[in-house]
């Protein structure tokens, strides 16, 4: 598939090319090649752009653009996968400041390796960053796999609560594959929990995943988190998580990641006919 000019793939093998390797990945380190898109997120009701989150690409010189999917693998288990999140997060908060010179203001959301939140100097070295480029702390959230906050590692905890002290947004994401109880997550000090697509697909037409997605929307209102739909793929799933309550959606049917420069064009066009 091509969108964007992006391919969209989530094979870690090409047949027409030798498999990557962790040495590949380190030279694209090198060579600046990773760089992040993003995708916006709107409220359900006013559908207004609210932010964007960072979406790591790989700007492969012969393979084209790969999607994380594509090499995500290869590093989950390396400190490699922490380097790259590092450098998603610097190129996010520079075109942050990049957007805020043309007079948009866009929040963004980074994604970090639940490995990063156990470096008890992550808050200063993010703050730094923020720093650098002039940044307000509130255009900048944190995402955290739920499966991280399952965990319920204490280093990470107090990671989590110095980044929110800072002013920091802090997302659960994916929220829904990692079993993360009530218990859990009212002890984590997010403003945002991201309900994942596994709990939206099918669930307009199969009452019993209907109700456990109103469930998830009502724990998010519970707890003072914004609720954001992920993966809206349809019209269909849009009008679903509107009528249960859900304050944001993100996902194809409202735009796919786009390179940082092409946000202002996109918006121009949402504003001016959104489900075009
Ligand atoms: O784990 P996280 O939620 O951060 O990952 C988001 C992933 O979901 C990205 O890889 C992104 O490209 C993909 N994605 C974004 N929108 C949609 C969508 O509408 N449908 C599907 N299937 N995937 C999506
Ligand atoms: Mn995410």
């Amino acid at each position: 598939m091509q969108h964007n000019g992006v391919l969209e793939t989530d094979q870690l093998d090409h047949t027409d090319h030798p498999p990557l390797v962790l040495e590949d990945i380190w030279r694209g380190i090198e060579n600046d090649q990773f760089l992040p898109h993003f995708q916006p997120k709107v409220t359900l009701r006013g559908m207004e752009l609210k932010g964007v989150e960072a979406l790591m690409r790989w700007q492969h010189p012969r393979r084209g653009t790969l999607t994380a999917g594509a090499f995500l693998p290869l590093v989950a288990d390396n400190f490699l996968f922490d380097d790259l999140a590092f450098v998603m997060l610097e190129r996010s908060v520079a075109q942050c400041r990049r957007w805020l010179d043309q007079g948009l203001e866009a929040p963004v959301s980074v994604n970090l390796s639940p490995d990063l939140l156990r470096d008890p100097h992550l808050t200063e070295r993010i703050l730094e960053k923020v720093h650098e480029h002039g940044i307000p702390v509130h255009l900048l959230t944190i995402e955290v796999p739920e499966a991280a906050v399952a965990q319920e590692s204490s280093e990470a905890l107090e990671t989590l609560i110095q980044l929110r002290v800072s002013g920091f947004g802090l997302a659960v994401d994916d929220y829904g594959t990692g079993r993360c109880g009530r218990a859990q997550l009212e002890r984590i000090p997010a403003s945002e929990l991201k309900i994942d697509r596994q709990m939206l697909a099918g669930a307009a037409r199969k009452p019993t995943l209907k109700a456990q997605l109103q469930e998830s929307v009502d724990l998010a209102r519970e707890l003072n988190f914004v609720a954001v739909a992920e993966g809206v793929e349809t019209r269909e799933e849009w009008d679903l998580v509107n009528e249960l309550g859900c304050d944001m959606a993100q996902g194809y049917f409202i735009a796919r990641p786009m390179p940082g420069e092409a946000l202002s064009d996109w918006l121009m066009a949402w504003n001016a006919d959104p489900f075009l």
